[in-house]
């Protein structure tokens, strides 16, 4: 039962791990700054080996924000839109959040290149910011933006939002990276509309990251802040974005933008249904709680937490099936796979 209390006065992570599926740890009755992550698969941490490396959870955790990821891999502007527009949770939880964090342009920048046509991609790198490919795809995403906003300021005016400018990846893509300086060349085009964004628009700010990214080539000679995929942010790429909004953030707080988590016992978080301990959920976690159970070792504390699959505080085959289910698909407001503070 203690376990229980604890939970409900404990800040809440809610992660997207693969596919779109938001589940909540309630969080009623805290002090906890409430943060959003939403955009593309920047935002979802895409790739990474483990969910603790993206800046999303980093972010989460040294501010002691209660946040929700509502981002979806492959979005663009346009879809980003739509999911504003017709996700009512989504919707519930702008209109209590204090921050907004947003990564959305990099599929409109990068899908403008390389879903182009051979004549397009001609009139792309022979004629850059000036092409009428890429002036429209510009003025979409303006357009997109400025909707987005409107949205957001439609259910809540007094949250701030801080998009994030796109860092160019393509230095590092096995395939594209020959046109790099091509894409680099326009790349601050699409950028300038987040700016002119926050002009226009109060509560609205620029976190840079394409700077960051781009001083890092520079400085560093190297491109491992990007995956192998030539896309993602790696590991490195995640803590150096982290580091963009975190100074953004202190800067924030200090005008008075952003409200400070009042500073509480420090959150420990563990995974649920991660009984192995490898930082995924999977077959092999539900073969671990059969293995505990036949008698062939047993839980640590956090392994216990992580082994009641079902949240009924005990440990027993309800939890292997409870897991099964969950991998299958069939538990769709399960909380496994969700990161729980303890
Ligand atoms: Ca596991
Ligand atoms: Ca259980």
């Amino acid at each position: 039962m203690k376990f229980n209390i604890k939970r409900s006065i404990a800040s809440c992570l809610v992660l997207l791990i693969g596919v779109f599926s938001v589940a909540s740890v309630n969080a009623a009755g805290t002090d906890h700054v409430k943060a959003i992550f939403m955009g593309d698969s920047i935002a979802t941490g895409y790739g990474l080996e483990k969910i603790e490396d993206s800046y999303f959870y980093q972010v989460t955790l040294d501010r002691s924000y209660h946040a929700v990821n509502y981002a979806i891999n492959g979005h663009k502007s346009t879809d980003l839109l739509s999911l504003l527009k017709s996700n009512d949770p989504m919707r519930e939880d702008i209109s209590t959040s204090d921050v907004i964090f947003i990564s959305i342009g990099g599929n409109d920048l990068i899908g403008l290149f390389m879903g182009a046509s051979t004549t397009q991609l001609m009139d792309i790198l022979t004629n850059g910011g000036e092409s009428v490919y890429v002036k429209t795809a510009i003025q979409m995403m303006k357009t997109n933006l400025d909707a987005i906003m409107s949205e957001i300021h439609g259910i809540n005016s007094d949250c701030t939002v801080i998009f994030q400018t796109q860092y160019n990846p393509i230095y590092a893509h096995p395939q594209y990276k020959a046109f790099a300086d091509k894409i680099d060349a326009f790349a601050p085009l699409f950028n300038n509309l987040f700016y002119s964004l926050a002009e226009k628009n109060r509560n609205v700010y620029v976190a840079d990251v394409y700077t960051a990214f781009d001083n890092y080539y520079d400085t560093q000679k190297s491109y491992d802040v990007i995956q192998s995929d030539g896309i993602h942010p790696s590991e490195k790429g995640h803590a150096l974005i982290r580091d963009v909004l975190l100074q953004k953030v202190s800067e924030l707080e200090t005008a008075g933008a952003i409200p400070t988590t009042p500073t509480l016992p420090e959150s420990k978080y563990y995974l649920l249904g991660d009984c192995d301990g490898n930082k995924k959920v999977n077959i092999l976690d539900a073969t671990t709680i059969q293995k505990v159970l036949a008698g062939l070792g047993s839980f640590d504390e956090v392994g216990t937490l992580c082994a009641d699959a079902n949240l009924d505080n005990s440990v027993n085959v309800k939890d292997v099936t409870a897991i099964q289910k969950h991998l299958a698909g069939l538990l769709p407001n399960s909380e496994i796979g969700n990161l729980i503070a303890y």
